[in-house]
C-alpha cells in the first residue's frame, strides 16, 4: 500500500514482493564486478556504510569532494549496467507515485552492517532535481530520518523494512535525511545486513 510522507514523498510498503526476490540476485552480479567499498569524505572520514554503483555514472567521494563518476575509481572501468529488472522496479514505483517517464541513469548501492549509520545530509550532486530519487530497502529493518529543508529541522523517524520502496520527489527532493545506526539482527535473504538501492537521474 501507499502512504504519503510529505509533499512529493511516497512510501510503497512491500512494493518488492516475494515473486521478485529472485530478481534481487542481480545485485550480486553488480557487486562481483564493483565490490562494496568504504569511501572517504572530503573531511577525511571513512564512511561506515560501504557503497558501490551501477549505471552510466556512480556517486563517489574522496578527499577532493563528492561527484558522479562514469568510472569506478578502484578499477577505472565503467560501472556495471543497471540490471534491467531492477531499473523496471524503480520506473514502476516512480509511476505509481506520480512520476511517469522516470529514466534513472545511476544507482547507488549502500550496504549497512549492524552499528553503521548515515548522518543527516542532502543529495545535491545530481544535475536535475526535478527527477525523483527512488529508494529500495532490502534486508534488516532501519530507522530512516526524514528532515526538512534545513539541517536544523527536527527529523521524523520512518521505519523502513525489507521490500519497502520510497519515492522522493517534488519538494521532498532536497530534504535533509539520514539513517540511524543499524540494529543487529538476521534477515533470511541478506543475513546481518541492510542493502539500500537509490536510483537517480544524475547526468
Ligand atoms: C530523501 N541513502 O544514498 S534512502 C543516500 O537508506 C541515502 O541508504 C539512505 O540517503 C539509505 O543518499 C536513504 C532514502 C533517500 C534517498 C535519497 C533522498 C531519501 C531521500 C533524497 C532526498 C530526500
Ligand atoms: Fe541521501
Amino acid at each position: 500500500h501507499r502512504e504519503a510522507l510529505a509533499p512529493g514523498a511516497v512510501v510503497l510498503r512491500g512494493f518488492v514482493n516475494e515473486s521478485e526476490e529472485n530478481d534481487l540476485r542481480a545485485i550480486e552480479s553488480v557487486v562481483a564486478e564493483a565490490p562494496f567499498r568504504r569511501m572517504v569524505t572530503p573531511g577525511g572520514f571513512r564512511m561506515s556504510v560501504a557503497m558501490t554503483n551501477c549505471g552510466q555514472a556512480g556517486w563517489v567521494t574522496d578527499l577532493t569532494g563528492y561527484r558522479y563518476s562514469p568510472t569506478d575509481p578502484e578499477t577505472d572501468r565503467p560501472w556495471p549496467r543497471i540490471p534491467a529488472l531492477l531499473a523496471d522496479l524503480a520506473v514502476r514505483a516512480a509511476a505509481v507515485a506520480g512520476f511517469p517517464g522516470y529514466a534513472p541513469d545511476s544507482c547507488l548501492i549502500n550496504c549497512y552492517e549492524p552499528g553503521t549509520r548515515l548522518s543527516l545530509h542532502q543529495d545535491r550532486n545530481e544535475r536535475d532535481f526535478s527527477a525523483p530519487i527512488v529508494s529500495v530497502s532490502l534486508g534488516l529493518p532501519a530507522t530512516f530520518l526524514f528532515g526538512g529543508a534545513t539541517r536544523s529541522d527536527r527529523p521524523r523517524r520512518v521505519p523502513l523494512d525489507h521490500g519497502d520502496v520510497v519515492v522522493w520527489g517534488g519538494p521532498s527532493r532536497l530534504a535533509f535525511h539520514g539513517v540511524l545506526p543499524l540494529d543487529d539482527g538476521h534477515h533470511r535473504l541478506l543475513g546481518r545486513r541492510r542493502v539500500n538501492l537509490t536510483f537517480r537521474r544524475a547526468l
